[in-house]
């Protein structure tokens, strides 16, 4: 039960959200960072192929616009976004069937392992070229715009990513059309292993914002609760037609680029004095203190959690990869098809 205050508010709408936004908003972290660590567990165990690119650190980056998105909302994620997935509610069996290349993920084993698409849920499949998600989204909420819906476009992309041309086009056109998007960015600091501060001669990416006639605003990236409310605020913007947002969220990945990347071209210290800002425990320390989460249910939570990931992984452990000859499948559209000499 949750501690109430004078004037009959429990202390959990004193902060402005309901014991059962709390509640969510730490069931997705939690279930994003054990999912999170369980892949890098089994990439280091040689158990799929390729590589692997951990979020551990960034989960309210991702968790905290996402969660409370409509179905029809899209998201446009980049690589090292399994938060947005797992909030959207995208099966764990289909996050791990792309992880492990098997012929029952959406695009049957064709692409990198963290590259999560899944149209049921409007989860745009990312490119691997860097940015290239925003520019999809930034078209898919043209769309939105021309069919006069009020749904909203969540991109999110990495600080290094906003150094591409694609990148800057995209949000001029927003800012002339006044879009429904909310593009998040993940400041970790680092673009594999460039410094933020060799990508922009600016301090804060939320700058950019300004160039392009819409708001930017630079916030801790590791309070899923600020992350939330904030992007709350934007979505509420772009569905009421008053246009995009940039919102930079300041974080860290704990991890290497990928798990191939031993991160040895920084420093010890600028981890370790991250690792105290770890989003998990910040968010369970409040909700402690809320008194809407006890040690008890988040032991609960985390085992009921694991159960979830074991049945996703089995059941992609025994699957089969695809045949070679679907390798020529779903690579142009049938739908329309243009053949050179017609065009
Ligand atoms: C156009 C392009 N250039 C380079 C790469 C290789 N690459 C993949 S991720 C990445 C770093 C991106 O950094 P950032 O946008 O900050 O995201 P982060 O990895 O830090 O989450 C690079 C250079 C790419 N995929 N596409
Ligand atoms: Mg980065």
């Amino acid at each position: 039960m949750a501690a109430t205050k004078k004037g009959g508010k429990s202390s959990a709408q004193q902060i402005g959200l309901s014991e059962e936004t709390l509640l969510g908003l730490y069931t997705s972290l939690l279930k994003t960072r054990l999912l999170d660590e369980r892949f890098r567990r089994l990439f280091r165990q040689g158990r799929f192929a390729g590589t692997y690119f951990s979020a551990v650190g960034q989960e309210a980056t991702t968790v905290g616009p996402t969660y409370g998105l409509r179905i029809e909302d899209i998201i446009a994620p980049s690589h090292r976004e399994i938060g947005a997935s797992v909030t959207k509610g995208v099966p764990l069996v289909m996050i791990a069937a792309q992880v492990y290349a098997r012929s029952m993920s959406l695009d049957k084993g064709k692409s990198h392992p963290c590259h999560w698409g899944y149209k049921p849920l409007g989860v745009i499949t990312p490119a691997s070229t860097v940015a290239g998600q925003t520019i999809v989204g930034t078209g898919c909420a043209m769309g939105f715009k021309i069919q006069k819906k009020d749904n909203v476009v969540l991109a999110f992309f990495g600080e290094g990513s906003t150094s591409r041309g694609g990148w800057h086009e995209a949000l001029n056109f927003a800012g002339i059309h006044k879009l429904p998007i909310v593009y998040i960015c993940q400041n970790n600091l680092w673009a594999e292993s460039v410094t933020a501060t060799l990508q922009a001669g600016i301090e804060h990416f939320s700058d950019r914002a300004r160039a392009y006639g819409f708001p930017g605003i630079t916030i801790d990236g590791n309070d899923v609760v600020l992350v939330h409310k904030t992007a709350g605020e934007a979505i509420a913007r772009a569905r009421a037609g008053e246009g995009p947002t940039l919102i930079e969220c300041m974080t860290y990945r704990w991890y290497g680029h990928s798990e191939i990347d031993p991160a040895d071209y920084r420093a010890q210290e600028e981890l370790d004095k991250w690792k105290k800002k770890d989003p998990v425990p910040t968010a369970e320390k409040l909700l402690m203190e809320l008194g809407v989460l006890t040690t008890q249910k988040r032991e609960a939570l985390a085992d009921e959690i694991n159960q979830e990931i074991d049945e996703a992984i089995d059941a992609c452990e025994k699957g089969k990869y695809s045949e070679p000859e679907e390798a020529y499948n779903d690579v142009y559209s049938e739908q329309f098809p243009v053949r050179r000499e017609e065009v």
